[in-house]
């Protein structure tokens, strides 16, 4: 029996908002209950027109996605889309969308907590209480505090000025580096990443990963930082040369780092977990059920308005849905 639902591949985990959003208006396959993937990619390869991706280490790259010659649509979960190669998906005419604004606020939430857990030394001040410490002598001053420090924004998108916002209500300096100043917002702009570097004492980093980011806090920057700079990353790990930080936080070329994302999570170098000044969270910006379920919710949403006709809500840039 066949119908007309359109099929949909369901790459990485299921979810019940996902499952009760997709199953009424699409026939859903899906690819991590395969027991031979190879097999059950090319049995529905003909059919599938749209994917659902959630969180997996499946790339949809050009390789993947040209095995499916009715492709339309990816519905990514996630705001960054640097696991899919959306230039490609344009040039072939295949719609990719992301979740971004519901989790603006979450985001923002969790890099403050990051940036006071590593400037005041919170975790390990609980770890201290926890190992019975306190009863011999109170946990030291802390050396760094927020109250001397300008922040320096490396991206003042959505999230970046949803962190900006609440820096603001902390009484804080903020500047920003980004390609382009921004219109919408007040705070000063560098062109050059490396002049905010010197200029501040913490750097905020909230850009999209992927090629043109690689790296882009390298050594240089690092040192440009200083002594008493503080790294906090919630945008990807790529951004940061990993090898260079663990040399600068090795060599105290800077004070400390807060860091959220990794280059090959759920791996985080054993240099860092062995480092005191380094606070360390499992990739958790977005992380709460209200949050998430705002990101499934639109990745259902995507498709829903796709399917029916009216285009994506959330396209991404590259692949602008024709008009
Ligand atoms: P957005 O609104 O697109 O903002 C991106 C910002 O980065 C813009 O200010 C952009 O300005 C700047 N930027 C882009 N490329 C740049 C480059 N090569 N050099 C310097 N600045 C650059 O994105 P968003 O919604 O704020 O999300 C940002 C990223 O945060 C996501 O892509 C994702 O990777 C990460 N994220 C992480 C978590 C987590 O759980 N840790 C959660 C959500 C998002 P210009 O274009 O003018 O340069
Ligand atoms: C997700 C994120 O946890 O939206 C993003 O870009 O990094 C997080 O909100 C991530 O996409 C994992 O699925």
């Amino acid at each position: 029996m066949t119908d007309n639902k359109p099929d949909v591949l369901l790459v990485g985990p299921s979810k019940p908002l996902l499952a009760k959003g997709l199953e009424p208006a699409f026939t859903v396959h899906r690819l991590i209950e395969a027991k031979d993937p190879e097999t059950f990619l090319n049995g529905v390869a003909d059919r599938v027109r749209a994917f659902a991706v959630t969180y997996s280490n499946q790339k949809i790259d050009a390789e993947f996605m040209q095995r499916f010659p009715k492709l339309e649509i990816v519905s990514s979960f996630g705001v960054g889309y640097d696991h899919v190669d959306a230039k490609w998906a344009g040039a072939h005419g295949i719609l990719v969308t992301n979740t971004p604004d519901v989790l603006n606020e979450e985001v923002a939430d969790t890099a403050l907590g990051l940036l006071l857990c590593t400037v005041r030394e919170f975790p390990q001040a609980e770890r201290y209480l926890r190992a019975g410490k306190w009863e011999q002598a109170p946990y030291p001053l802390t050396v760094a505090t927020l109250r001397d420090r300008t922040i320096g924004m490396v991206g003042m998108g959505r999230i970046g000025q949803a962190i900006a916002r609440r820096l603001d209500a902390f009484g804080l300096p903020v500047v920003y580096h980004a390609r382009r100043p921004n219109a919408g917002v007040a705070y000063k702009h560098y062109p050059s990443l490396l002049a905010m570097a010197h200029d501040v004492d913490v750097l905020m980093v909230i850009v999209p990963g992927g090629a043109e980011t690689r790296n882009l806090i390298n050594a240089a920057v690092l040192e440009a930082l200083g002594p008493r700079g503080i790294l906090i990353n919630v945008a990807r790990g790529s951004v940061v040369d990993e090898p260079a930080l663990i040399a600068a936080l090795r060599d105290k070329k800077i004070f400390a780092a807060g860091l959220d994302v990794f280059v090959n999570e759920p791996k985080v170098p054993r240099e860092l977990m062995e480092m005191e000044n380094v606070v360390l969270f499992p990739h958790l910006g977005s992380a709460s059920a209200f949050t998430r379920a705002a990101m499934d919710q639109l990745v259902v949403d995507n498709l829903i308005s796709w399917a029916s006709g009216k285009g994506p809500l959330t396209p991404v840039p590259e692949t602008p849905p024709k008009k």
